[in-house]
């Protein structure tokens, strides 16, 4: 690996991570010397624009060494015991504590996230080694009772194999983590492909648990990396050595590695684009719906998967709702987002700019009216050209472009009329499914939007914003979303065998449903 940042305030942080000019590449996490071959994968802050390092990407050959090295972990990870495996995921959420401002820091460097959210995107991993740490000791099936007489039966988890994780730029370790650390107490090992626009932090987090497995003599495969492109992801979906694929990313691209995985009858956990809006209704609480609708439109520059892209508002509100966000969007501070105080940093290249510029042009043909930004920011700091300034477009809900997921800072304001069926009726009618919130305090409006006749979306929220959801309830949504959760709750299930037992303690062979078969 080639580093090179004269980045004063990241500088520091890559010898910290392990990241040096000196570093051989990684192909499993373990720094195993030059390897032959493999194309560079050059890194870019979109900050600056700077080229931060070139990575090598993984070769097929290479690609099988690591398979071959995860299955020969995995006969090894999955006889120790989960509260064992358990303890090694404790130590790895305590190096992450150590971590947290530099992990958090190249984060932000790699991928353009203020360094707030940095830390919480570091906090989440956190978060997840806890859950896991517990987990490991909570790993039930449940028991039934038996029609047959004598007979005892019940149902058991085993550990499942490899799992692939294919991770998104947009969080680019924390998704990973809510996959490898429930994968590790389940006795799984994972192999991961990050986003190649995120090699980085990646090869920071490989570095941070490669001193753990070290410190407990462990063998390296348990956690594996393979930085490459679109083909090493093709290669993990058809690959029939890895019997879990969980995938994070576009709805497209998450179609192909659905396909690819159900024709060899693989198991893939899918969690795709979004299409999140929030509800206020007449009976909301505005300020409150204002702060989560601004956190949810312009957080990580709209670039979260539950990110608020619809705010759905009652017409006798709409105004004022309108006034309210017209007053705060011009005192956004957008800029370097390692600099306190600024909260909009930047999109994470120009392609991501251009489909800004390209959803407002659209949403406009379809008469669209542009309250506010959609501009690209020119001049000192803004040299990248990734800084784009957030917009509001008033929509209707049936506008095509209002139905896509635009991965940048575009909210719609949708108005609605009568009374919340019609306000759910719009919220539910676009493709994807994964996060939704309501602000209101009657209690018949919000319990209409949670029950079955409400809210579509893997994730219903009342009087808090779309995004930033804990780790422990089950994440992910449902129609175009994928269907797939990961994260808390009993999420772990898909990472893991189940297997249902039944015991004849008896001297007789009954047949259940009373089946008469003498021989
Ligand atoms: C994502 O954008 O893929 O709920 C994950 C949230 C974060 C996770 C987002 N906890 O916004």
């Amino acid at each position: 690996m080639i580093v090179n940042s004269d980045n004063q305030s990241i500088s520091h942080v890559l010898p910290e991570l392990g990241i040096r000019e000196t570093n051989p590449s990684f192909i499993t996490g373990q720094e195993s010397g030059e390897s032959p071959g493999g194309q560079l994968l050059d890194v870019f802050s979109p900050i600056d624009g700077q080229k931060i390092a070139s990575v090598k990407m993984i070769e097929e050959t290479e690609y099988n060494q690591v398979v071959e090295k995860a299955q020969k972990a995995f006969d090894f990870w999955r006889k120790k015991p989960a509260p064992y495996r358990g303890e090694i995921v404790r130590q790895i959420g305590v190096a992450l504590r150590k971590y947290k401002d530099s992990l958090g820091k190249l984060v932000t460097y790699e991928m353009g996230k203020i360094y707030q959210e940095g830390l919480g995107e570091v906090q989440e991993m956190i978060d997840i080694c806890d859950f896991a740490v517990g987990l490991s000791r909570q790993l039930y099936g449940l028991s039934m009772h038996s029609e047959r007489p004598n007979h005892r039966m019940y149902e058991q988890y085993h550990p499942l194999g490899i799992v692939g994780v294919i991770s998104a730029f947009n969080f680019p370790v924390a998704v990973w983590s809510w996959n490898a650390m429930i994968a590790a107490v389940c006795g799984d090992v994972v192999i991961w492909k990050p986003s190649e626009k995120t090699p980085l932090t990646a090869i920071a987090c490989q570095n941070i648990i490669k001193d753990v497995l070290k410190e407990n003599d462990l063998p390296e495969g348990i956690f594996n990396l393979v930085i490459g492109d679109a083909k090493i992801g093709a290669a993990i979906s058809s690959d029939k050595r890895i019997p879990l694929v969980s995938a994070t990313g576009s709805t497209r691209m998450g179609k192909k590695v659905g396909e690819t995985v159900a024709a060899r009858m693989g198991k893939s956990l899918l969690e795709l684009g979004g299409n999140n809006a929030i509800i206020v209704t007449e009976n909301a609480n505005i300020e409150m719906a204002i702060r989560a609708a601004v956190f949810g439109a312009v957080g990580t520059a709209g670039q979260r998967c539950t990110s608020t892209r619809r705010l759905i508002v009652h017409e006798n509100v709409f105004d004022q709702v309108k006034k309210r966000l017209l007053d705060i969007y011009p005192s956004l501070s957008i800029g370097n987002p390692l600099e306190e105080g600024t909260l909009v940093g930047p999109l994470i290249d120009k392609d991501a700019v251009n489909s800004f510029t390209a959803g407002i042009k659209k949403a406009k043909e379809e008469g669209g009216e542009v309250l506010i930004g959609g501009e690209i920011l020119e001049g000192p700091g803004y040299e990248s050209g990734t800084y784009v300034k957030p917009s509001i477009v008033i929509a209707e809900s049936n506008f095509e472009i209002v139905q896509e997921e635009t991965f940048a800072p575009i909210l719609y304001l949708i108005k609605y009329k009568g009374g919340i069926a019609n306000a759910v009726e719009i919220q539910n009618n676009v493709r994807q499914g994964l996060s939704s919130s309501i602000f209101s305090d009657n209690i018949q409006e919000t319990e209409y939007f949670l029950s079955h006749l409400g809210s579509d979306c893997g994730i219903a929220n009342v009087n808090i914003g779309t995004s930033g959801a804990e780790i422990g309830g089950a994440f992910g949504g449902e129609k175009e979303t994928g269907g797939g959760r990961e994260s808390g709750s009993d999420a772990w299930k898909v990472y893991m065998r189940r297997q249902t037992n039944t015991i004849n303690f008896g001297t007789e062979l009954p047949l259940a449903q009373g089946i008469k078969f003498e021989i």
